[in-house]
């Protein structure tokens, strides 16, 4: 404790906007990361319920441009007075929904995005003028500053999740956005243009041998699926199960260059061994059963579900039927700053305790 005189000053200087180094110190400079976001969870139920809800009272239009709802995580509300919470520090997901018949205009942003189809078919994204379709299970990219827009051709209602850098982009102070002149950008590349060019998969087009942003917009569900079943000859990776990162092939490096991005199948009844690691993480449960164990706590899930892992937080996965979960994570923020760091459970055989079980808001 710091003497009356040490504690006056302290308040005193602040009317200057100068600040206390010897009261932030301890807050500031943890041994280990320690996240202001939380471990958390949302049901697919609820969310499907708020997207059909917003689908009846507006549409996408020019200014919200989109029809999104993302995850505002609840150790992250006090940062903007105005309501908005990211959903990791660095990270934002939301879930979108586009009905038949609508248009969500072109624009483009500093943001890098990042998409995994959950449910329908029939909705295109146009990117650079390239109209890109889109089905269940497929991962598409939209790297910064590449124009951008969405319409849905087809029949049924679809559902995508969103993973965008916003909040690094933010606080880093990069934040450039351009609405499109002409609302929705029209087609001047062939239907699917990468994904043809991409078709056997580790292979690509000679021209493609110099580095490009986004040589291939759309990774389909069946290239990801035959890739895991490849892996499931083998033994899993204790940690991680089946797991496939998804790359550019002109580099090898993420797909995306802030995010990246993961499959893992965890069969029916495999257990995970805890560890943790810099980065975070926000999961969607695409397929399956089962539930994480973050920092001792339970978190159950099923299809639908989304949940975060914060920084540094140690996690475990037990899947009760054949699961697939997809991922996005910041690992390639972590590693260009060069901070990741991870560390293997070593006690019980690399399982937590559970300590208590989370309770998710239901409809
Ligand atoms: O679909 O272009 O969830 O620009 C957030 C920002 C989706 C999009 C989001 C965006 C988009
Ligand atoms: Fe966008």
């Amino acid at each position: 404790m710091k003497s009356k005189v040490v504690q006056d000053f302290t308040k005193e200087i602040q009317q200057y906007h100068l600040g206390p180094l010897w009261e932030a110190i301890p807050e500031l400079m943890n041994r280990t990361p320690k996240p202001q976001a939380q471990a958390y969870l949302w049901k697919g139920e609820l969310l499907n319920k708020k997207l059909m809800e917003a689908s009846e009272i507006f549409t996408p239009e020019r200014g919200g441009e989109r029809r999104a709802i993302y995850f505002q995580n609840p150790g992250l509300t006090y940062r903007q007075p105005w309501g908005w919470a990211s959903t990791t520090q660095t990270l934002y997901a939301a879930v979108q929904l586009l009905l038949p018949g609508e248009v969500a205009p072109s624009h483009r942003h500093s943001q890098n995005a990042i998409r995994f189809i959950t449910e329908g078919e029939g909705a295109y994204t146009i990117v650079q003028g390239e109209r890109v379709f889109m089905e269940e299970g497929d991962f598409l990219i939209t790297p910064k500053t590449l124009w951008h827009g969405h319409e849905h051709v087809g029949e049924k209602p679809m559902i995508w999740m969103d993973a965008l850098d916003i909040p690094t982009v933010y606080s880093i102070g990069g934040t450039f956005f351009d609405p499109f002149d002409g609302y929705l950008q029209q087609p001047n590349t062939p239907d699917n243009f990468s994904e043809l060019r991409y078709q056997g998969g580790m292979v690509r087009p000679l021209n493609d041998r110099s580095y490009s942003i986004a040589p291939l917009a759309n990774f389909k569900w069946q290239g990801t699926v035959d890739a895991i079943q490849g892996l499931a000859n083998f033994d899993p990776d204790p940690f991680d199960g089946y797991a496939v990162e998804y790359i550019n092939p002109s580099n090898g490096q993420t797909a995306n260059p802030t995010m990246g991005a993961i499959m893992q199948l965890l069969p029916k009844g495999f257990h995970t061994k805890a560890h943790r690691h810099t980065h975070s993480s926000i999961y969607h449960v695409f397929k399956g059963s089962g539930y994480t164990i973050i920092n001792g706590v339970r978190f159950d899930w099923t299809k639908g579900d989304y949940f975060v892992v914060p920084n540094w937080a140690w996690h475990e996965h037990v899947a009760t039927s054949d699961t697939y979960l997809f991922s996005i994570n910041d690992l390639p923020i972590m590693e260009r700053f060069e901070l990741e760091q991870k560390q293997e459970l070593d006690t019980n055989n690399g399982h937590q305790e559970i300590k208590s079980e989370f309770t998710p808001v239901l409809i």
